[in-house]
């Protein structure tokens, strides 16, 4: 069997490395992995002659050879999903913290408490992304409130399936798998200290990750400092890919006005049957947001999160228009300097 694809499956700061695609995930038995060194400014060719940064979970295929030929050089595939993050800095672009994923799984520990408020956001990164979230809920073992969490977390994620596990004693991990198809990719995301790598390993069913020890506090200590993605065999045969990536620190959230509504269908469902279709959601009569709050079917908290997430993504999207129109005018300013030369060029060479 010839390999003519292969997942990114490490990110360096000179190479990538990558794992050899045989369609359903499985690589046959002929594939071995591949390093490729990036180009200058860490980049690699991507199809349509384009240079771009390349991700975990970018696919590479070769082009340049016939049927009977050996392929000339590898390239990057366009991307089906991108993970985004917002940059650390707030000042340059947002990170691609996967690329090519179907299912986020949104990973978050039930010891300590599991907070609602940052399921939510990482739900909208899911959405976002143009991707399936799952919410997972690890560390079953130490609670006894599992299925009161389930029920908080899922009102909070509707739609969304929400399953509860404990890689410790291996509850729920086939209810886990019975999620994931073959030739999927799916990416942990959550706080450090979680348990995603924990999980990678008990899906994987060895240490392919190494894990953080438990602190009093139950705080993480970021062990993973790397994203990588891995073959995930599957119990019922084909194989999965699975990324794992470093905590994330609360960061600002790369979100759109329709991710957000994703998260929060039930509240825009509210908004709808507001009597003023202006209605700002606080003192306007005949109001079915405040009418909900107040009957307490709708959390306080989940309109204020909803508030807050549409603030991020407006302010979001307005950063990306500026970005947008700064590139235009380095683009300007570039082409400007380039037309200074050649008329210099012309004129030394008497043109
Ligand atoms: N009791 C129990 N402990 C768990 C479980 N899953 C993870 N842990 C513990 O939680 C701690 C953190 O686990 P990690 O898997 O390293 O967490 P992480 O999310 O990968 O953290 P970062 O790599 O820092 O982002 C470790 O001490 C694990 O042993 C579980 O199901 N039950
Ligand atoms: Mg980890
Ligand atoms: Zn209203």
């Amino acid at each position: 069997m010839t390999i003519d694809s292969w997942r990114i499956s490490r990110v360096d700061r000179t190479r990538v490395l990558a794992l050899p695609d045989g369609g359903d995930g499985t690589d046959g038995s002929s594939g071995a992995p591949i390093a490729l060194p990036l180009r200058p400014g860490g980049l690699l060719r991507a199809a349509g002659g384009v240079e771009v940064a390349p991700a975990v979970g970018d696919r590479l295929i070769a082009t340049g050879g016939g049927p009977t030929t050996v392929p000339t050089q590898l390239v990057l595939a366009p991307r089906t999903s991108e993970l985004v993050r917002d940059s650390v800095d707030r000042t340059s672009r947002p990170q691609v913290v996967a690329a090519n994923v179907d299912v986020v799984l949104v990973v978050e520990p039930l010891d300590p408490a599991p907070s609602v408020g940052r399921v939510e956001r990482l739900v909208t990164l899911a959405w976002r992304a143009g991707a399936r979230p799952v919410v997972v809920l690890t560390k079953t073992d130490l609670v006894h409130d599992v299925e009161d969490w389930r029920t908080d977390v899922g009102r909070a994620a509707p739609g969304v399936v929400v399953v509860a596990l404990s890689a410790a004693t291996g509850e729920g991990l086939a209810e886990l798998l019975a999620h994931v198809e073959p030739g999927s990719s799916l990416v942990v995301v959550g706080r450090s200290g979680a348990g995603k790598s924990t999980l990678v390993n008990a899906l994987l069913g060895n240490e392919a990750m190494a894990t953080g020890e438990r602190r009093g506090d139950g705080k993480g200590r970021h062990t993973t400092t790397h994203r990588e993605l891995l073959r995930l065999r599957l119990p019922d045969g084909g194989a999965a890919w699975l990324i794992d990536t470093p905590g994330l620190r609360a960061v600002g959230l790369v979100a759109n006005p329709d991710a957000v509504g994703a998260t929060f269908a039930d509240v825009e469902e509210l908004t709808r049957d507001c009597r003023f279709t202006d209605c700002a959601h606080e003192r306007e009569p005949g109001c079915a947001v405040v009418a909900a709050i107040e009957d307490g079917s709708l959390p306080r908290r989940r309109f204020e999160s909803y508030r807050a997430q549409h603030r991020e993504a407006a302010y979001a999207e307005r950063r990306a228009d500026a970005r947008l129109a700064a590139d235009d005018g380095r683009d300007w300013r570039r082409r400007s300097i380039e037309k200074r030369q050649q008329r210099r060029f012309a004129e030394r060479n008497g043109g």
